[in-house]
């Protein structure tokens, strides 16, 4: 099989993408959702897989285990907006996904999600990740995407990432944005990485509230250890081994799965540079994230 190849990154509404994300787009805007349908949304390297495999199981675990271990979560919780030759498309994954409610994927910055999501006043779930793990993460699976630009090296990349040149843009404008738009969107539950670290059951717990669910007490206890990274990282059904444009000798998709690894790559200089950067486009003090825990 071809592999598709590295693409470039231009400038899209604003926002900084690249074609395989554009091509469909106007197929993408007009994606009919239904009511049921449920959106996660997430800056790329968020938890989105983490949060995707507690949702499908917290809704689908008892009722179809069979698919559970024979197709990739990764089809099941299709990527809306992804185009990428030799792979279903999203909005096809979407448009044939046999379940109810659909669990779909995005890392749409809040303009640009279709507007039947909001028309249908549809559930969303967003989950952000402190800037540095978020990039550190996001510098390494770059690396190893071949459908994602080259990173170029840690240094450069660290630049690039605090000016948004990275695919779906800016991290500061797309975790306020969506934070924003919590403020008026009741249906939409934001969640921290750092915070399903710290406690996965408590966070499952709030998921539920929003959601609307009531799992067992013993259904919760297998779903929260299932989730583990651990596990996770040697399930292939979600840990994206099967995905032909990944190259895992590079790095695991699942690769540590923990707060504070930035500071295994930022220098001190580094460090004060981001801070500094990051000061004056955090200016709303009731968004906070945490870099340790
Ligand atoms: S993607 O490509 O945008 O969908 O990636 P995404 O799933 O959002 O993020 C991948 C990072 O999430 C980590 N991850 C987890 N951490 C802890 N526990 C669990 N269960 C878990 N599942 C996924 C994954 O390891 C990536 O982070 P890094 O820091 O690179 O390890």
């Amino acid at each position: 099989m071809d592999l598709p190849s590295r693409p470039e990154l231009f400038d899209f509404h604003g926002v900084s993408m690249t074609h395989y994300f554009t091509d469909n787009w106007e197929n993408i805007q007009n994606f009919q959702a239904r009511p049921d349908d449920i959106l996660i949304a997430t800056y790329p390297k968020a938890g989105t897989t983490w949060v995707s495999y507690i949702l499908d199981l917290l809704y689908f675990g008892l009722t179809s285990p069979e698919i559970q271990t024979s197709i990739p979560l990764h089809q099941r919780v299709p990527f809306l907006e992804i185009n990428v030759p030799s792979v279903d498309s999203g909005i096809d994954l979407a448009d044939n996904l046999p379940t109810s409610p659909r669990l779909i994927k995005t890392h749409f910055p809040v303009q640009f999600v279709p507007n039947s999501f909001w028309g249908e006043n549809c559930k969303i779930v967003y989950v952000a990740r402190n800037a540095k793990d978020n990039m550190v993460s996001y510098f390494h699976f770059d690396r190893m995407n071949m459908v994602e630009p080259e990173p170029g090296d840690w240094s450069s990349y660290l630049h690039r990432f605090m000016e948004g040149k990275v695919v779906f843009g800016s991290w500061y404008d797309h975790v306020n944005g969506w934070w924003k738009k919590k403020q008026t969107y009741s249906k939409l539950h934001y969640m921290f990485y750092e915070d399903l670290i710290e406690d996965t059951g408590r966070e499952i717990d709030k998921l539920c509230c929003f959601l609307g669910l009531t799992p067992s007490v013993e259904k919760k206890k297998k779903i929260t250890s299932g989730v583990q990274f651990d596990n996770m990282k040697k399930n292939d059904i979600v840990n994206h081994s099967t995905i032909p444009f990944m190259d895992f000798k590079i790095s695991p998709f699942m690769r540590k799965g923990m707060v504070g690894d930035w500071k295994n790559h930022f220098t001190v200089t580094q460090n004060e540079q981001f801070d500094e950067d990051y000061k004056k486009k955090m200016r709303d003090p009731t968004l906070q994230f945490r870099t340790e825990i």
